[in-house]
């Protein structure tokens, strides 16, 4: 932009930096949005969401490698998994869950975005939440994508999460719910039956604006 006449080039000045301003507030406002976009399952914790609420502010702190050794080894393998505790998803999965996620890789999606997730599959003392066995359970969904369905399942009696990794055979499915409509948080009631102890709760949370399919773990001690 050229600047030829002086008295308009205060105004011109004025008016570049205003759009400069207004470009920087767009550029932060995606960046944020990319950063506080989608969700997680908030209640009972997912893995990560768990980790990052515990140690968020103090994820140094390296006594956490003996107070909450499962969320230190997360911490260590990848931050991001931590600060990205709401972008754990898969794109164009059309339903087919099974097909997509192997064995041992439920609590990452089935490894998505590559390794930065990957320490979320890793059995051992995940710190768990105790909840009586029936309970609600909360999804936290910062970008209001709704909800075509949400699928609860709970892993069955006798399954240890301390020793093994979750595969699909280790599930219940306990509930598919209908459509939610875009909000900040969706609830479901969940009735884990007569299970009793450690559990891991499995949740697929399918979004509505596009063919975008959440997977989270929750460590959570039935009683
Ligand atoms: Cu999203």
């Amino acid at each position: 932009m050229a600047l030829k006449a002086i008295p308009a080039r205060k105004n011109l000045l004025a008016r570049a930096s205003a759009t400069v301003a207004a470009v920087a507030g767009l550029l932060a406002g995606v960046l944020t949005g990319v950063a506080d976009a989608h969700g997680s399952t908030t209640d009972p914790p997912s893995r990560n969401y768990g980790c990052w609420q515990r140690w968020g502010s103090d994820f140094q702190n390296p006594s956490m490698a003996q107070q909450d050794p499962m969320c230190w080894q997360a911490w260590q393998a990848d931050t991001n998994a931590m600060w990205n505790w709401n972008g754990l998803y898969r794109e164009g999965v059309a339903g087919n869950h099974q097909g997509q996620i192997p064995n041992g890789q439920l609590c990452s999606g089935g490894r998505t975005g590559g390794m930065r997730y990957a320490a979320l599959d890793n059995p051992g003392q995940w710190k768990a939440v105790t909840k009586s066995r029936q309970f609600t359970l909360t999804i936290t969904d910062q970008a209001r994508h709704g909800a075509d369905y949400l699928r609860v399942y709970v892993t069955k009696q006798g399954f240890n999460p301390t020793t093994q990794a979750l595969g699909w055979n280790n599930l219940d499915l306990l509930t598919t719910t209908g459509r939610y409509a875009p909000a900040g948080q969706y609830q479901v009631a969940v009735n884990a039956g007569s299970r009793t102890g450690r559990h891991v709760v499995y949740v697929i949370w399918q979004a509505s604006h596009s063919d975008q399919s959440y997977y989270f773990c929750s460590d959570v001690v039935l009683q």
